[in-house]
């Protein structure tokens, strides 16, 4: 996702997390405030491509080597790069969360890198080895040639909301505000407690492959529905817009419920 969609996710998780995780991750994040999640949210691509940073460069993605629309599917072994992947990075970093004999500085890290690949994890694209998640397809936006991998993390998302482009954190709280009244009492309200099935902080692989399964699913259906190589020059803004919009939407709420409910489990085991 672009700045956005991380943000939103953040300041979702923080409307629904208990209050024992709000104070925990506050003193380890050095932030009283309400945006201790929502200003560590994009963290992790601010640093990808710095020299330092690069080990982490392919903890945001799992190349699912599939072949859509016929088949889509994410394989742990046959997929996870041996340098790593978003799967392996949560359950690495997840796990240096839980070690509470590890240095202040190393869990903090930890904390920025688990908000920002729980919301990775639930784009499609990232979910995908096709023309590197995309980013090889050009395709048109309102006119304008962008590549698919962008549409979906920032376009489609810009669009539905409106406003402001450079106000991203007040458009972020604002949309973060709205779906979680969507979860808590709107249209997501009966279907969200299933959004937990399957999680288990002492399998954060299997659980982080559901994850990955469920948004890998969208490629063959929403993605690319007629294969990759239709879409290539389509404009993206009209119909199919229209049909990738809840897609997205739906899978910021549920990162954002996700990435919740995993800090709270963090954060019960440690106490
Ligand atoms: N690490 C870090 N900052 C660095 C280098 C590494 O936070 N500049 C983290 C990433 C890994 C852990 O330390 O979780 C071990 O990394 P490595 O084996 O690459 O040293
Ligand atoms: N920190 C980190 N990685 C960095 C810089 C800082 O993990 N590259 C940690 C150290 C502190 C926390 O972030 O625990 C706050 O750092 P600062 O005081 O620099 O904002
Ligand atoms: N990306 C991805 N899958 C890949 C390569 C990259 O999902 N195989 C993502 C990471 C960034 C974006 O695409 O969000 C652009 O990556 P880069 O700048 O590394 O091309
Ligand atoms: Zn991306
Ligand atoms: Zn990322």
């Amino acid at each position: 996702w672009g700045s956005l969609g991380h943000i939103t996710i953040a300041y979702i998780a923080s409307n629904l997390v208990q209050e024992s995780t709000t104070a925990y991750f506050q003193e380890l994040l050095h932030n009283d405030t309400e945006h201790y999640l929502a200003g560590v949210a994009t963290w992790a691509d601010s640093i990808r491509y710095t020299r330092w940073g690069r080990f982490s460069k392919n903890f945001h993605f799992i190349d699912a080597k599939d072949d859509p629309p016929a088949y889509c599917g994410v394989d742990f072994v046959r997929d996870c790069k041996a340098d790593g992947c978003v799967v392996s990075a949560l359950q690495n970093y997840t796990s240096q969360l839980l070690d509470a004999e590890l240095w202040p500085w190393r869990r903090n890290q930890a904390a920025k890198f688990v908000v920002h690949f729980v919301g990775d994890i639930h784009q499609p694209l990232h979910v995908e080895n096709v023309a590197q998640g995309g980013n090889g397809i050009h395709v048109n936006w309102e006119g304008q040639e962008f590549n698919l991998h962008h549409v979906w993390d920032s376009s489609i998302a810009e669009k539905m909301l409106g406003g402001n482009r450079r106000k991203v954190y007040d458009n972020a709280f604002r949309w973060a505000t709205d779906l979680t009244d969507e979860i808590k009492s709107g249209k997501y309200q009966t279907e969200s407690a299933a959004w937990l099935d399957g999680m288990l902080l002492d399998d954060p692989i299997g659980t982080s492959m559901i994850w990955a399964n469920e948004s890998n699913a969208y490629i063959c259906s929403h993605v690319f529905p007629d294969g990759p190589a239709a879409i290539a020059g389509q404009e993206l803004a009209g119909e199919y817009f229209e049909r990738a919009a809840p897609v997205i939407e739906l899978q910021v709420a549920k990162a954002g419920y996700r990435l919740a409910a995993w800090l709270d489990l963090i954060v019960g085991r440690m106490s």
